[in-house]
């Protein structure tokens, strides 16, 4: 993989964009795969690093119907965190804290992780249950987790109205310091770069049609670019999950909504944390770029439209602005909308399905970019060894005949 030294950044800097480097190959569909991973978002093109990484597996495609990390990485508002209240959530997204923390280094490539802690706070007596509840839960499992009182939230965030007359008072906070923020297109490219080096091949507008099945086992893919065969199939299609599905014959639990999201004009650095409540149905942070990046619950209805819609910015910026009146006069600039599949107990699917050899990768809902590097690195395990890697085993379809359901709707702190 190439490096790049002080010289090099400088000769970028100066060379007008011009004459660069690809940073992955343009290739050729083959006949034939060992894995065919069906979606290069994030999560899917972790899994192809970590399979060709981790497991010497590098015969692999990633069939992507637009271009990578255009979907759900691209318009999410990167929130990391792992203070899920249960021990199964916890430890999957505890994994994946971790390897963001060792992430930039280990893609030699800069993903702008930053740990500036995350607030989820708490305006009623049944939220600070919940919160307190939380917190001791996530200090059990290891998990750096504080429960903040509202002048300590205060002192961390000046500009945030917490009198006591504030029309949703704030009571107090659950804060993970060592939570935070990502770049989102750069976690797409880092992962994409690594696996291009190690062999994979990344197949951008392959829109997969249908899947090849034969005596229940996948061996293949139909694609608008002819049909593709592997033995393996692993679909990381977030939203278009249950479209997939579909087009292998069986049903998964999932309903697919639009999340928006939007972005204010540029600030001078006023917010060096991230802020979310549940409550007054907002959250907020502020990007390297000086954007506050601004967002709320799902649409209350069904969709696969990604686009934003003008009732659902005026209640976040209502929303918004209760909490920060200081913001009440800056502009917003762009919205947007991506579709999140979500699960009924607000967790995903890591699982093999009816079909042999053909495995999904689900259900993240609002909350999966946190989730990026541990997702792919657990259903490579799963795709490699045929077998679910203890951290997803909780996550099998299974769950949906046995009732062994892990509610995080809490901790997904973004309301359903
Ligand atoms: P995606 O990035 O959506 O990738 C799936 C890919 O599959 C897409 O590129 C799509 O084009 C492709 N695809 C679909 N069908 C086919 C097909 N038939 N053939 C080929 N390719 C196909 N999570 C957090 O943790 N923190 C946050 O702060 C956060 N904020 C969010 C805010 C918004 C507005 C939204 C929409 C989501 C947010 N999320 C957040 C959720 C997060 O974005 C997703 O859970 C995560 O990005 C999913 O990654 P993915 O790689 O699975 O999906
Ligand atoms: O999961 O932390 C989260 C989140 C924040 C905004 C959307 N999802």
């Amino acid at each position: 993989m190439q490096r790049y030294s002080g010289f090099g950044l400088a000769k970028h800097a100066l060379s007008h964009h011009e004459n660069w480097e690809r940073q992955w190959r343009n290739p050729t569909p083959k006949k034939q795969y060992d894995v065919i991973i069906v979606g290069g978002g994030g999560h899917g093109l972790a899994t192809a690093y970590y399979l060709a990484k981790e497991h010497g597996v590098r015969n692999v495609a990633v069939l992507e119907k637009g271009w990578l990390g255009g979907g759900n990485t691209a318009r999410n508002t990167t929130i990391v965190r792992s203070n899920y209240l249960w021990d199964e959530a916890a430890a999957l997204y505890e994994h994946s804290m971790k390897l963001w923390e060792g992430l930039s280094q280990d893609l030699n490539y800069n993903v702008m992780f930053s740990q500036r802690g995350v607030m989820n706070l708490a305006h009623t007596l049944q939220d600070m249950r919940d919160v307190q509840r939380r917190v001791n839960a996530n200090r059990l499992n290891g998990i750096d987790s504080e429960v903040l009182t509202p002048e300590q939230i205060q002192e961390l965030v000046p500009i945030m109205d917490c009198s006591k007359n504030a029309r949703y008072p704030i009571m107090g906070a659950s804060w993970q310091p060592r939570a935070g923020v990502a770049r989102h297109d750069a976690v797409a490219w880092g992962f994409a770069r690594a696996a291009d080096a190690l062999g994979v091949d990344l197949l951008q507008n392959t829109e997969v049609t249908g899947f090849k099945i034969r005596d229940g086992r996948v061996y293949g893919v139909h694609t608008n670019r002819g049909d593709i065969e592997a033995k393996t199939v692993g679909c990381v299609a977030a939203g278009n999950s249950g479209v997939l599905a579909k087009m292998a014959g069986f049903r998964l639990p999932l309903e697919s909504h639009p999340l928006q999201a939007l972005v204010s004009e540029p600030l001078k650095p006023i917010l060096d944390t991230v802020v979310m409540s549940n409550h007054v149905h907002g959250y907020i942070s502020q990007s390297d770029k000086g954007d506050l990046v601004i967002g709320a619950g799902i649409d209350g209805y069904n969709g696969y439209g990604q686009r934003g819609s003008y009732p659902t910015v005026e209640h976040t910026l209502q929303a918004i602005v209760e909490m920060f009146p200081i913001f009440s006069r800056v502009r917003m600039n762009r919205q947007w909308g991506g579709i999140v599949d979500t699960c009924p107990d607000a967790c995903p699917i890591l699982s093999a399905t009816p079909v042999k050899g053909l495995f999904f990768n689900c259900g993240w809902g609002t909350g999966g970019f946190k989730a990026t590097p541990g997702s792919g690195h657990v259903f490579a395990w799963t795709l490699a060894k045929n077998q679910a890697h203890p951290l997803a085993a909780p996550f099998s379809i299974d769950r949906f005949h046995t009732g062994a359901l892990v509610d995080e709707h809490g901790a997904a702190g973004v309301a359903h």
